[in-house]
């Protein structure tokens, strides 16, 4: 059995001291050469001094660029450590029985591994690019209340300090144990990491009696005081502190999801604060909060996820909305679907308190209670898929260009989706009183957490490391990183939902040896997120000083698609000033993003959409009639050879009121062939992919056909329904091909004459 103290304290070493010597070596060899000659003294002074003012500059900066970067350095750095844990843990695993640390190292492992990540990687680093690229994305100067900024940041590694002290007081202990007796150094030879779960449950928090468990505490409250500054940093900074221009209707994506991010921390972590105080109290003070005589364990678990589930939300949003900014810079199309996805946004911000009792449904709480929360966990996919969606459909058509922060945002497009539909299915009530224990749910939430969420980061870091340090990186080793960060996490968690769909416990160093294989493939899986996690690192360490230096002001050439939004404006501005470099300017541009030709206010989509439609209804409509004439022609036909009943069309003559005839509803058809549909198809236009007029109506009209095959559907079966649905879709088809050729026509003849009209 290996000491995990050893192992761990090594590893973490080994990785720091490499960084360190990394660093050092790239810096050194970026400096010109020396004359040859020895080092004076006034050399070294002069290095020294440099050293102090560089740190004493790091430690009391107030510029919000700066606090960003201390943030993703802070971030990253409490990321390798509980990635750390994670190796560790899948390593355990290779393995049936407890063989390399024992059950109770397990325990911890996968405590602090969880509370690591979850609080000290993920929000720090979001807040970190929130600090970095917010202000400069919505023109303001700075973060509103820079020095509480900045104290929100210090705050931090005391935090992360005391949640861990555990393991390096073990280490120390170990350390001096090699020359002082055992008695002589007691306390370090009794703390212990915390092995009880990253969720903190009752009663097991509340009695064991590891000291450590209150040194957690306290730190975890401490980063709740610095996440609720950050946070109201942030609203304040983009409710005040916006630039000329910037309203609510063309607010970035970015900005509108730390807001909302930051309006749900600001209301989940007080909450948090006061359940950590009351166990505290209860674990040293000797109240009732959470024994069976006061509030009982579940009362914990009430007020553990009224933080924890809007928490996720507060983890995911910023991703959410690194993946609106950057995914349309690399398809060189606007991003559909803006409003919806500000309203998906704030949809979720609400939504995400109305949950919290999912991770309850093994309890005993009332069963009326639960299915309300089931009904709405289910209903918090719609704005989850909403965004999906709307990322699809922006793809679609784009001109992708196969870019390192393109794969990681497509591969973040995957892990979302099967991340979020597995938590609709643990959202049914039967499913998750089967599923709650077992590796199921560790695949869903980590296909999130280890997916779009890390993803995201990485993406950002190289979608703008171009902008802060004027250098590029190796982009083909990014890309690779990209791929194989993709792979191994598909690789890692899609395995474990695999053995969890066979029952397998979660939280368990020791399993039954018919595991052995997918858990290996899962361990693989995860040694090469590690790896591409290092690659990563090295790639953003060494071309620092080694990559090559940006030379134009528009390194992603998004002026091309009119995408040159204001973070890179400002780069500009600074290169012009800096290196004199003159304003890039693309050969050709695409209006596919023009902020200033937005909607003035959230609803002013409708009035663009409402002129699209009057301009152009009657080429709409001519196109309509030609395509209901040729589509009467197969359905004459359907009803000819028996597959179509005509009677069903009385149906729609009695849905808008009139006689059930079938002679009625066949007019009212005609009509909604010449008016609805065409008027539907224009409101769309707009988004719909413009250039394949031809496919579009195929899209379209395959689109209408699903709801008059249900609509219509009449008890046919066998042959009978084959032939239905065959003429329902050619018919439509159709349709949509007479609607879509005849606008296209009509349209060109117009454009053609107003075009020989302004020539004459
Ligand atoms: C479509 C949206 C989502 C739904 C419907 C959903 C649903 C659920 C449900 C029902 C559970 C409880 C499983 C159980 O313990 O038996 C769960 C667990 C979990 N989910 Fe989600 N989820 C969603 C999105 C997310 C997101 C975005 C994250 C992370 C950023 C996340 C992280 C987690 C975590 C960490 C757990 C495990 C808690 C534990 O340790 O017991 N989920 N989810
Ligand atoms: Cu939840």
């Amino acid at each position: 059995m290996l000491n995990r103290a050893i192992v761990e304290g090594t590893a973490l070493a080994v990785l720091a001291l490499s960084v360190l010597l990394l660093w050092l070596r790239e810096r050194q060899k970026a400096r010109p050469e020396s004359d040859g000659g020895y080092t004076t003294r006034e050399e070294i002074e002069f290095e020294i001094g440099r050293l102090q003012s560089e740190v004493s500059r790091w430690l009391t900066t107030t510029d919000h660029r700066d606090i960003g970067l201390l943030y993703i350095a802070f971030g990253t750095a409490a990321g390798l450590w509980g990635g750390v844990d994670a190796m560790m843990l899948r390593t355990e695993l290779l393995t049936p029985p407890a063989d390399i640390w024992t059950p109770e190292t397990y325990n911890a492992l996968f405590t602090t591994h969880g509370l690591t990540m979850l609080i000290f990687f993920v929000l720090p680093v979001f807040f970190g690019i929130g600090n970095y690229v917010l202000p400069l994305l919505i023109g303001a100067d700075d973060m509103a209340f820079p020095r509480v900024n900045a104290i929100g940041f210090w705050l931090l590694p005391p935090a992360l300090i005391m949640v861990r002290m555990g393991l390096m007081i073990q280490v120390l202990g170990q350390v001096l144990n090699l020359v002082l007796p055992a008695n002589a150094i007691r306390f370090f030879l009794t703390m212990r990491e915390v092995s009880i779960g990253w969720t903190l449950y009752a009663p097991l928090s509340v009695q064991q009696p590891n000291p450590q468990i209150d040194l957690l505490l306290l730190g975890l409250h401490l980063s709740g005081i610095a996440t609720t500054v950050g946070a109201i940093n942030f609203i304040t900074t983009i409710v005040y502190e916006r630039g000329e221009g910037v309203t609510w209707a063309n607010l970035d994506i970015f900005s509108w999801n730390m807001l909302v991010t930051s309006g749900i921390a600001l209301f989940a972590f007080p909450l948090l604060g006061s359940a950590l105080v009351m166990l505290l109290l209860d674990r040293n003070l000797a109240t009732t909060f959470f024994a069976t005589e006061g509030g009982g364990a579940i009362l914990w678990q009430h007020l553990f996820w009224f933080w924890g589930h809007p928490e996720v939300y507060i983890l995911f949003l910023p991703a959410t909305g690194l993946m609106s900014l950057i995914l349309p810079k690399f398809v060189g199309r606007k991003l559909f679907g803006y409003q919806f996805i500000v309203y998906s946004t704030l949809g979720l911000g609400v939504l995400s308190f109305g949950v919290w009792a999912h991770h309850m449904f093994t309890t005993s709480a009332d069963p009326r209670v639960k299915l309300s929360f089931m009904a709405v966990s289910i209903a918090i996919a719609v704005p989850s898929a909403i965004k999906v969606f709307n990322w699809i459909t922006t793809m679609w058509e784009g001109n992708i260009r196969l870019t390192a922060p393109f794969i990681l945002c497509a591969g973040g497009i995957g892990t979302f989706i099967i991340g979020g539909v597995t938590g609709v299915f643990l959202a049914v009530i039967p499913i998750d009183i089967l599923y709650h224990g077992t590796y199921y749910v560790v695949g869903h939430f980590h296909l999130i957490v280890v997916g779009i969420i890390p993803f995201l980061m990485i993406a950002a870091s190289y979608y703008w490391y171009p902008l802060i340090t004027g250098r590029w990186y190796d982009t083909r080793m990014a890309r690779f990183q990209a791929l194989l960060i993709v792979f191994g996490s598909f690789v890692t968690f899609m395995t474990l939902l695999v053995i969890g769909g066979l029952g397998l416990p979660r939280r368990q160093a020791i399993y039954p040896p018919e595991y052995q294989f997918a858990q290996q493939i899962a361990t693989v899986g995860g040694y090469i997120i590690g790896l591409s996690a290092l690659l990563w690192l090295y790639n953003m360490l060494v071309s620092y000083w080694r990559g090559t230096p940006v030379s134009t002001t528009d390194p992603w050439g998004l002026k091309a698609t009119s995408q040159f939004t204001r973070e890179w404006q400002w780069f500009e501005q600074h290169m012009m000033n800096k290196y004199d470099m003159e304003p890039t300017e693309p050969e050709t541009t695409r209006r596919s993003y023009a902020p200033e030709a937005e909607p003035t206010g959230l609803a002013g989509g409708v009035g663009t959409v409402a002129e699209t439609v009057s301009r152009n209804a009657w080429m709409a409509a001519a196109g309509g009639f030609v395509g209901t004439v040729l589509m009467s022609g197969g359905l004459i036909t359907a009803i000819l050879i028996g597959v179509l009943d005509p009677v069903s069309f009385s149906e729609i003559a009695e849905l808008v009121g009139l006689p059930a005839s079938p002679a009625i509803g066949a007019v009212l058809f005609l009509v909604g062939g010449t008016v609805t549909w065409p008027l539907l198809f224009l409101a769309f236009s707009d988004y719909l992919p413009g250039r394949l007029l031809f496919e579009t109506g195929l899209v379209f009209a395959t689109l209408i056909s699903s709801g008059f095959a249900i609509a219509f559907y009449t008890g046919q079966s066998g042959l009978a329904f084959v032939g239905y649905l065959t003429f329902v879709l050619v018919s439509h088809w159709a349709y949509g091909i007479g609607l879509t050729v005849t606008f296209q026509y009509l349209k060109s003849d117009e454009t053609l004459r107003t075009q020989t009209d302004g020539g004459g």
